[in-house]
């Protein structure tokens, strides 16, 4: 099929104000009566000619202005129904379709889950339900009816408030009315409709208006909703006092459904969300899931206004309403935990996710200009590296104008389908800014890189700067232009602190950010009382990568210094990488890997420094992955070289650690009971990092106390940290560990998702066919992705050693995998296989091996458009 392009954009030929649904549910046979308003608004309307889309649908009956339409009048298919002659002025259409929510293992439109009715209509789904112009920029209110028998569905919901409900006289059926006064597009449309539990609560907006919160769940499962429902009222609260922003209707619904393929989404008013991030407590939710419900909870409440009230003119905006709201879910978490700690996680994240997408042959810019599949384009890019322009914008403007733009953006373009421009003029507009070079972020793919180059003149009291950027070329863009990139900065003096200086020239430095505009500029700092150690990127200020010509020693000083705690982490894992890269290439060559003095020095220093807050000090101690080095290294990547380089520095730090290690992990009790808050987490956060490094040692004592460390826990962020560092190391006890395990929770799915993951990502030989037995276990399900992802996606994209096995069997596996799931969920496959993204970076036999499965896949008949697109961009 031919691609969608941007520079294509023509607006929508109809106007549609108001739609009317009536559902009559029935699992195998749902009957859907769309009624639409619809007005022509251009030349091409007057022809008479308007076609509405469909998917997998069945037309049952169309009206046009009540009388029924001839055949001859229309054309109905699955995917696509032609009306030839409709009038050329306002006019209504009742359009009667049959959909199978049973049969719908796709999990887009209507489906049943858990025997819940469900929708996900973002990005097509609508188009599942009824014929509709189903694209982001038509905008209608939206009235729903839906009735249902009692005792299969007692709870139905829609988008908007209640506005009608009751019993169907002399049937045991029931119905609501839901209304939606906010214009919306098609994909923020849900309705569910189920037997489900609740729990229920209030919050009273700035203004003084109460809005009704419920959370619903599977029966039994209320008391886990408790956190996510503290979440949205912190969620709610901060919107207005940190962006002015107040929630809007009278009621707000969050769902919790177990098959979903993605995190969340953010209908209006009616908020579904994958089980996973909602439900949460001690026993068997992680500190890591803790933090996740929180952050998506925000994520999709913020969608609220950055989303929903302002929208997206088209997918190519998408990052729009993603960038923004990752940047503000980002901030929000800051404000609720550490700063610097939450900027170290999501710079982790970044680096692990985006980089190796920009780096490869799926690379697009932040808003793309083509696409084939729009499912395939909810990519780290266009969120992560989305929020990081968004960030960049800040830092450029600071905060008030920032805050001014924001507030623009929001007064012009409340009710709107918006673009980039309109964003970035909202900017512009409120300060005076010129954006002009800025905007190439969103159009220029590839990661940049910096190279810095310092040198201090003694005698001149002078320090000169060199910073050089360069953008790689990426597929369909081989030349790029110099980007305005704001890089947070200081000078280190010798004292630690950061050195004032007389006056800068050769560029615009404001504050503590360097405007770097040109492919070159040399800044020239005068007055400076010493030589420097530069901190640049402080707060990693661009998304980019930063080589910087810096001493093992200056890099030791900046951890023990740097007034930025981020550029401290970023130090030490800097030394850590230099000596990780290192003793890569002296494991090809047969040579031990040794620690270097100075990455034990900055671990230690770190690790002793009780000023430091633990969580802080776990991140310092956790090395790059072995996915991190495979990226620095970038091409003839073996993988199995990197792990065993990667575990013998890691037993070379924890020796060269010594006891320190002991001290510090038996000074940190497990005891305690379970609070989720920051502080807490962070403290178990060192103490279960400490245990990992412990175990690199693999002695009898630090088994010993991996294994008390399982027995004893008393929630589920210390039992797994043990269970994962025991199979992590490959330990012959994971056996008896990891059945324990799963007896314990055998009827829990999401704590099984856990086991499986664990299973998964053991580095051993016989993972792979433990993986195969697993995909027959009773607790695996192929039809629901939270299973599907966390043990085949797991082995796939976080078990480097086994899924690159030489013999090419981790790829032969997952190729035949994704060619049977491709038949059910091709959303679910094609991301799956995101995980060959790096193939040409591997050694040439795993390179051969991975294209050889690729080029399999890629010839397999009746491929989804999904799985294609990902896999023809894969090998192109
Ligand atoms: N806006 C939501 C996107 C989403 C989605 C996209 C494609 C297929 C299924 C999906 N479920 C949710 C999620 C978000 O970013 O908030
Ligand atoms: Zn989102």
């Amino acid at each position: 099929a031919a691609p969608f392009r941007l520079e294509d954009y023509r607006a929508p030929a109809f106007t549609i104000d108001t739609v009317g649904l009536d559902f009559q549910l029935a699992p195998s046979a749902t009957r859907v009566v769309a009624t639409i308003a619809l007005r022509p608004n251009t030349d091409e309307a007057r022809n008479g000619r308007l076609e509405l889309v469909g998917d997998e649908i069945t037309l049952k009956g169309l009206k046009l202005d009540g009388a029924t339409l001839p055949e001859g009048r229309y054309t109905a298919t699955p995917s696509l129904l032609t009306l030839h002659d409709v009038p050329n002025r306002p006019f209504t259409l009742d359009i009667e379709t049959l959909v199978d929510p049973a049969a719908n293992t796709k999990l887009m439109g209507l489906y049943r889950t858990s025997g819940t009715y469900c929708t996900q209509c973002e990005a097509e789904g609508f188009r599942r339900i009824t014929y509709f112009l189903d694209r982001p920029d038509v905008l209608a209110v939206y009235t729903t009816r839906i009735e249902a028998q009692k005792s299969d569905a007692p709870i139905l919901l829609a988008n908007g408030n209640p506005v009608e409900s009751g019993d169907v006289p002399g049937t045991d059926r029931h119905f609501a009315v839901w209304h939606d006064p906010f214009p919306k597009p098609s994909y923020l449309f849900a309705m569910v409709a189920g037997d489900l539990g609740v729990i229920t609560d209030s919050f009273t907006t700035s203004s003084g208006r109460e809005v009704e919160l419920r959370i619903y769940c599977e029966h039994g499962k209320e008391a886990r909703c408790t956190y996510a429902m503290d979440a949205l009222k912190r969620s709610m609260k901060w919107d207005e006092d940190v962006f002015g922003l107040e929630y809007d209707l009278d009621i707000f619904i969050i769902v919790a459904v177990s098959d979903f393929n993605m995190g969340a989404m953010e209908n209006k008013g009616l908020n579904v969300f994958n089980d996973k991030y909602v439900l949460a407590d001690p026993d068997t939710a992680t500190d890591a899931d803790y933090a996740n419900v929180e952050g998506v909870i925000a994520h999709e409440y913020f969608h609220n206004w950055t989303g929903n009230r302002i929208t997206c003119r088209d997918w190519f905006q998408l990052c729009l309403k993603e960038g923004l709201t990752v940047f503000r879910d980002q901030e929000f978490s800051s404000d609720m935990r550490s700063r610097a700690v939450k900027r170290i996680a999501d710079v982790r994240t970044l680096q692990a996710r985006q980089f190796p997408e920009d780096g490869g042959p799926l690379a697009h810019p932040v808003r793309p200009e083509i696409y084939h599949e729009i499912s395939n384009f909810y990519t780290p890019t266009v969120y992560e590296k989305g929020a990081e322009v968004v960030r960049m914008l800040k830092s450029i403007l600071g905060p008030d104008d920032f805050r001014k733009g924001m507030d623009l953006y929001v007064e012009r373009h409340d009710g709107d389908a918006a673009t980039i421009e309109d964003f970035l003029a909202s900017f512009a507009d409120a300060t005076g800014a010129d954006l002009t070079q800025f905007k190439l972020w969103y159009s220029q793919a590839g990661t940049p890189q910096i190279i810095s180059r310092g040198a201090y003149d003694e005698a001149d009291r002078t320090y000169r700067l060199t910073l050089s950027q360069s953008i790689p070329a990426t597929p369909g863009q081989a030349r790029k232009q110099p980007m305005h990139m704001p890089i947070r900065f200081g000078l280190i003096g010798p004292n630690g602190e950061d050195m004032e200086f007389r006056s800068v020239s050769g560029g615009r430095v404001e504050g503590d950010i360097i405007h770097l505009t040109e492919a070159s500029q040399t800044l020239v700092f005068e007055g400076v009382g010493g030589r420097p150690v530069p901190s640049l990127l402080r707060g990693f200020s661009a998304p980019v990568r930063l080589a910087i010509d810096i001493s093992a020693a200056d890099l030791l000083f900046q951890v023990r210094t740097d007034a930025d705690p981020f550029n401290r982490w970023q130090a030490a894992q800097t030394l850590a990488m230099r000596n990780l890269v290192a003793s890569t290439t002296e494991q090809i060559a047969g040579r031990p890997a040794k620690a270097e003095p100075a990455l034990i020095d900055a671990l230690g220093s770190v690790l002793d420094d009780e000023t430091l807050e633990p969580a802080f000090r776990a991140q310092v101690l956790q090395l790059p992955s072995e996915a991190d080095i495979a990226r620095e290294l970038g091409q003839n990547v073996d993988p199995d070289a990197i792990a065993a380089a990667r575990r013998e520095l890691r037993l070379a730090i924890s020796t060269g650690l010594g006891n320190r290690i002991e001290r510090h992990y038996g000074s940190l009790s497990g005891a305690e009971s379970f609070r989720p808050d920051a502080a807490s987490a962070g403290k178990r956060a060192l103490r279960n990092t400490l245990l990992d490094l412990l175990l690199a040692r693999r002695s009898p004592e630090a088994i010993a106390a991996a294994l008390a460390h399982f027995e004893t826990a008393n929630n589920m962020t210390d039992r797994l940290a043990a269970l994962s560092a025991i199979t992590q190391a490959a330990l012959p006890e994971r056996r008896a560990v990891l059945d324990a395990f799963y007896k314990r929770y055998q009827d829990d799915a999401l704590v099984l998702d856990k086991w499986l993951t664990l299973e998964a990502t053991v580095p051993a030989s016989d993972t792979l066919d433990r993986v195969k037995a697993l995909l027959k276990h009773p607790s695996y399900s192929p039809n629901n992705p939270n299973r599907v992802r966390a043990l085949v996606g797991s082995f796939a994209s976080a078990n480097q050693t086994q899924f690159n096995r030489v013999d090419g069997a981790g790829y032969d596996f997952l190729a035949d995998f994704a060619l049977e799931l491709d038949k059910r969920n091709p959303q679910t496959t094609a991301r799956l296989l995101v995980s060959f993204r790096s193939w040409r970076a591997l050694e040439p036999v795993r390179r051969t091996r991975a294209e050889a499965a690729l080029r399999r896949i890629a010839a397999a008949p009746d491929l989804s458009p999904d799985t294609l697109d990902i896999v023809t961009r894969t090998l192109a």
